[in-house]
């Protein structure tokens, strides 16, 4: 790494303003910790191997299908995108490689975009095709659907675009395919639930046949949206019964956005975990459907119990879990940038809380069906104050005690407000 996105001096300093009741506020935890039998040392260390994968098209401000609200400063290209998540990754410490999203980020030098992210240290997660969306001059319309449409030429130029995903994520050291499409109807009668899915599976099993032998492909399933009526992967029903049906390559990625209010999405982790489908993660938090807000910001008692299950999950494992961790959101109001440490906090946290839940005394609660002690147990973990945890493995990351106040300090935005081109605020949409 050669490059810093943001000034180390300025965070360096911050650091420093903060240390002392930092490590106060350390010492304190590890003294409650230890109290019950857990080392501090050995859940920073295991914090410091946590993930998350930043996603490109969240690094603009987004928008509704009614406006958006560009701010000053934000990127312009694929290459500001990645300075921008170094950014993140500079203070946060967790977010060391950034989700591409295509054709939004084709560029013409794939080998420069590559460099360029290396040189700040940064790599790159899952890749994602996009047939949910015609783009200038494309010859088949998506209008009725890509995967599953009902006209061979259609279905193969989406094969096609699929196809030269992995090639250029491959390229840039990427190893995974992320495959969400919006087919499905609008109206019942549109078309036949059963002919759509058996087009859906015909035409992953092309792009399957291509992977890289250490790849794997995600099937994101969401429940509604833009297809109203019936959608064709819409749950993690239909999810994992394509996975098994295409392969060990083919998982199930979970976007906490993309199930009805009331769904138990912890319980959807665990299912997925205990059978090898649980392929990775889109972080977000929502109230309404697919709402793409700040992970943890609405729920962070469900992330916590998701991020339970995970732990859980692992230990069951023995070594075979790998869910690719990456968070997609829309960030209308706030700075992306912010946005992002907020969500990287909060998942970081989560986890951390999950690490401590007390796993022999709960075991041993729920086989007295001592439900209230087994609830207890959880309700601790959740309710101790990790927040000293998450700085001293961001710190010894490099990064920032106060990511937030770290990143205000150095004034960034403020300075690519000077040198880069305000986007258009025309036309709504993701992008
Ligand atoms: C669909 C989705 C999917 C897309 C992204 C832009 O709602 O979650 O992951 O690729 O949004
Ligand atoms: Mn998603
Ligand atoms: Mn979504």
């Amino acid at each position: 790494k050669t490059q810093s996105a943001l000034p180390q001096d300025i965070i360096d300093r911050e650091n420093a303003r903060l240390m002392a009741a930092h490590m106060a506020d350390y010492e304190a935890l590890g003294v409650r910790l230890a109290r019950v039998g857990i080392d501090i040392e050995h859940v920073v260390d295991r914090l410091m191997t946590l993930e998350v994968g930043i996603p490109s098209w969240g690094m603009v401000s987004g928008g509704t299908r009614f406006a958006r609200f560009p701010m000053p400063g934000e990127p312009t290209n694929i290459l500001e995108k990645i300075e921008d998540c170094a950014a993140v990754h500079q203070v946060s410490g967790l977010t060391p490689r950034i989700s591409l999203h295509f054709p939004w980020d084709k560029a013409t030098d794939i080998n420069e975009v590559r460099d360029f992210a290396h040189a700040y240290g940064m790599g790159f997660d899952a890749v994602n095709s996009n047939t949910f969306q015609d783009q200038p001059g494309q010859r088949l319309s998506y209008k009725y659907g890509s995967l599953t449409h009902s006209d061979a030429a259609t279905r193969a130029q989406a094969i096609e675009h699929n196809l030269e995903c992995i090639e250029i994520g491959d390229r840039l050291g990427a190893k995974a395919l992320t495959v969400w499409i919006g087919d499905g109807s609008n109206f019942a009668g549109q078309n036949e639930f059963a002919d759509t899915l058996e087009r859906y599976l015909e035409s992953m099993k092309s792009i399957y046949a291509a992977l890289p032998h250490d790849w794997r492909l995600f099937i994101e399933h969401k429940l509604y949206e833009p297809a109203f009526y019936a959608t064709v992967i819409q749950d993690w029903g239909t999810s994992i019964l394509c996975a098994q049906t295409l392969g060990p390559k083919a998982q199930c990625l979970v976007d906490l956005g993309h199930h009805a209010p009331t769904v138990n999405i912890e319980l959807i982790v665990a299912r997925l975990a205990q059978f090898g489908k649980l392929g990775g993660f889109h972080f977000n938090d929502s109230k309404y459907g697919d709402d793409d807000l700040d992970a943890g910001s609405l729920n962070p008692f469900q992330l916590f119990l998701i991020f339970n299950e995970l732990v859980y999950a692992e230990t069951r494992a023995k070594g075979q879990f790998n869910p690719a961790y990456m968070m997609d959101q829309s960030h209308n109001v706030t700075d992306p940038i912010e946005s992002l440490l907020n969500s990287a906090r909060a998942i970081a946290g989560a986890y951390v809380k999950a690490l401590i839940v007390d796993r022999k005394a709960l075991k041993e609660h729920q086989a007295n069906n001592d439900v209230m002690m087994a609830h207890h147990c959880l309700r601790m973990a959740y309710e101790t104050d990790v927040r000293p945890a998450l700085a001293m493995a961001r710190l010894r990351k490099g990064g920032a005690i106060d990511p937030m106040l770290a990143f205000r300090a150095t004034g960034y935005r403020a300075e690519k407000a000077k040198v880069r081109k305000a986007r258009s605020a025309q036309g709504g949409g993701i992008i």
